[in-house]
């Protein structure tokens, strides 16, 4: 045991009426919705990049955070993950998630890296078996370190996209070895800064082949779970290829991969994007992608990816609707893509940053799932869809625009336009709330 969460007691569900800081209010992991437990329903991850390896910095100045397990040597490297752990069980996540980079110290070259990453692997997997806590994806960092400052796969040169694939092989052996769930591949620096030094068509050429190869490499060692890909649209790039879940979707219809890909869909990526989170959500799971999800916040005024916990119940519910819709989680959860905020320093905030978004995903959650209970949203949405029910309307779908013109034409068909109903429909949304 480290001492850092030192006073910190393990959160237990008090229900609403409770004063103390450190409990659930509305999280009752035992509770069944839907003939589920809400355990089950959200499946949390906590992300150990931001609460266990991000120093607090920002654009105009470094690291606020002190962590005793800052450094480079193996020795802290186990030092943070029994520190992550005690902090799994703290909040009762029943999940996290990691990039090599996070979890091991940064080695001279590809074999070192290797080395490391698979020493704290073996680690986690005895810390793995002593509390029960289990891996919802792992991924590769080709992002920060500056050999990958042009791309990854996506790189002009190809000693960058030959370290990024054995880069890459390394991590989907740690996650198969740690029953990982789902395998995580975000284009940080897949895009570009200018047109003027890209080749645009030869770039995307390599990232679905790349692709390929990761799939390939799937089957290859029996990794049972999903390839996931988190669209964003720019940050740190200016632009990057995967804009968004329609444009991911473009792309794996373009290499032959939408049956063997699915999406890891961030919230405040769909904002960066100009899309509402429902948007994404509901678009993935219209297309037959639905995978994952990274819950967060952005600031809405600033425009950046701020990675914010979440707070906002009302988005959230419309978030758990679509994903309800969805079926629910199969092999994937919420994810906390979120950090604190810089001045945020001290150990107990770490933890109430994860009481409160759990607690906002729950009641999200709940609220989307008496508005399904309930069906009136439902109804009203076939009920505006009713006319295509008729046998003339789905006839019409297997005719063509001359016969339809004709029919048009002898039936005298005149539309009469009708009510949306959008506010009666949002202030039912309100109720459940
Ligand atoms: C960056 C981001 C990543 C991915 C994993 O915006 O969301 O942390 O979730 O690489
Ligand atoms: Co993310």
């Amino acid at each position: 045991m480290s001492d850092f969460f030192k006073d910190i007691p393990k959160i237990k569900f008090e229900g609403p009426d409770s004063d103390s800081d450190f409990a659930f209010r509305h999280y009752n992991p035992d509770e069944m919705v839907m003939g589920k437990s809400l355990r089950d329903h959200l499946c949390f991850a906590a992300a150990y990049w931001h609460s266990f390896a991000w120093p607090g910095g920002d654009p105009f100045g470094g690291q606020t955070f002190e962590r005793p397990w800052f450094g480079d040597t193996m020795a802290l490297a186990r030092l943070k993950a029994d520190v992550a752990f005690e902090m799994f069980q703290i909040l009762d996540v029943p999940y996290y998630c990691f990039h090599d980079a996070d979890v091991r110290p940064e080695g001279a070259d590809f074999a070192e890296n290797t080395r490391n990453l698979r020493e704290i692997v073996d680690y986690f997997e005895e810390k793995q078996a002593a509390t029960g806590v289990k891996l919802l994806w792992g991924t590769a960092n080709l992002f920060s370190n500056r050999r990958f400052m042009s791309g990854a796969a996506t790189n002009p040169d190809p000693d960058v996209f030959a370290f990024s694939a054995a880069t890459v092989k390394t991590c989907m052996d740690a996650t198969k070895q740690l029953g990982g769930a789902n395998y995580v591949l975000w284009g940080g620096r897949e895009g570009y800064e200018t047109l003027l030094n890209t080749d645009l068509a030869k770039e995307r050429a390599h990232a679905g082949r790349f692709l390929h190869m990761v799939v390939e490499y799937k089957h290859k060692i029996g990794f049972d779970g999903p390839i996931l890909i988190e669209p964003k649209p720019q940050e740190p790039m200016k632009h990057q290829y995967d804009y968004d879940v329609a444009t991911v979707y473009g792309f794996l219809k373009e290499f032959g991969l939408e049956n063997e890909v699915k999406m890891n869909v961030e919230q405040g990526h769909a904002i960066l994007a100009g899309h509402s989170f429902e948007h994404e959500l509901a678009l993935a799971r219209s297309l037959g992608i639905f995978g994952s999800i990274d819950m967060n916040r952005n600031d809405y005024q600033s425009g950046w990816d701020t990675d914010q916990f979440p707070n906002n119940v009302p988005e959230m519910t419309l978030a758990y609707y679509e994903v309800l819709r969805a079926g629910g989680f199969t092999t994937g959860g919420t994810n906390f893509d979120a950090k604190l905020r810089r001045q945020s320093l001290d150990p107990e905030d770490l933890v109430l940053a994860h009481v409160g978004g759990m607690d906002a995903c729950a009641a999200g959650l709940k609220a989307a799932a008496a508005m399904l209970a309930d069906g009136k949203l439902e109804s009203a949405r076939d009920a505006r869809y009713a006319g295509w029910d008729t046998p003339e309307a789905k006839a019409m779908l297997d005719s063509d625009l001359d016969s339809i013109a004709a029919r048009v034409e002898s039936e005298g068909i005149n539309p009469q336009p009708k009510s949306g109903r959008q506010e009666r429909l949002e202030n039912l949304v309100n109720r459940y709330l």
